[in-house]
């Protein structure tokens, strides 16, 4: 199944710099489909969860303290590959190595402060999922203009 879905997060840096919209806005065009959005404040509790990969490391502390000091932006996307896709569209980790023409390389000079986070396999994908959303917070539906952007080889 080529389908897959991914948990996206606008960073605090991006909600408090107004880009929220924008971040989404490169997902959206690219043609992922929104099955789940909210705003939400992350506890310590979930942060620890969510980057529960990352004990130990040097930055951990601080990236704790960050993705909890100011309410996110938490979607799932879905679409063929997404989970690659969107990591694509995102760029490299440190803004500073991001290409132009990705979210982290149009939009950010910082090294932590990246404004976004994409899940980067399928396993983190839906441990991250299943962290920020309840099942009942997806929704399956169809856009209008879905056949324009999916077609049958896509989804095979
Ligand atoms: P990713 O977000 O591109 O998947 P990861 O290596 O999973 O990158 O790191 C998670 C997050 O931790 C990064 O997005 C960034 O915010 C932060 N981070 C990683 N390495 C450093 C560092 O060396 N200094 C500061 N923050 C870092
Ligand atoms: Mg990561």
């Amino acid at each position: 199944m080529a389908i897959e879905r991914t948990l996206i997060l606008v960073k605090p840096d991006g909600v408090q710099r107004g880009l929220a919209g924008e971040v989404i806005n490169r997902f959206e065009t690219r043609g992922l489909k929104i099955v789940g959005l909210k705003l939400m404040r992350i506890t310590e509790a979930l942060a620890g969860k969510h980057y529960a990969p990352h004990v130990g490391k040097p930055f951990y502390k601080g990236l704790v303290s960050f993705m909890t000091s100011s309410p996110v932006v938490a979607m799932v996307l879905e679409g063929p590959k997404a989970i690659d896709a969107c990591r694509k569209v995102m760029g490299k980790t440190f803004c500073t190595d991001a290409e132009p023409g990705t979210i982290r390389g149009d939009l950010g000079v910082s090294r932590g402060m990246n404004l976004v986070h994409g899940s980067d396999s399928a396993e983190s994908a839906k441990r991250e999922i299943e962290l920020f959303f309840n099942s009942n917070e997806l929704l399956e539906y169809t856009r209008a203009g879905d056949a324009w952007v999916v077609n049958d080889e896509d989804r095979a």
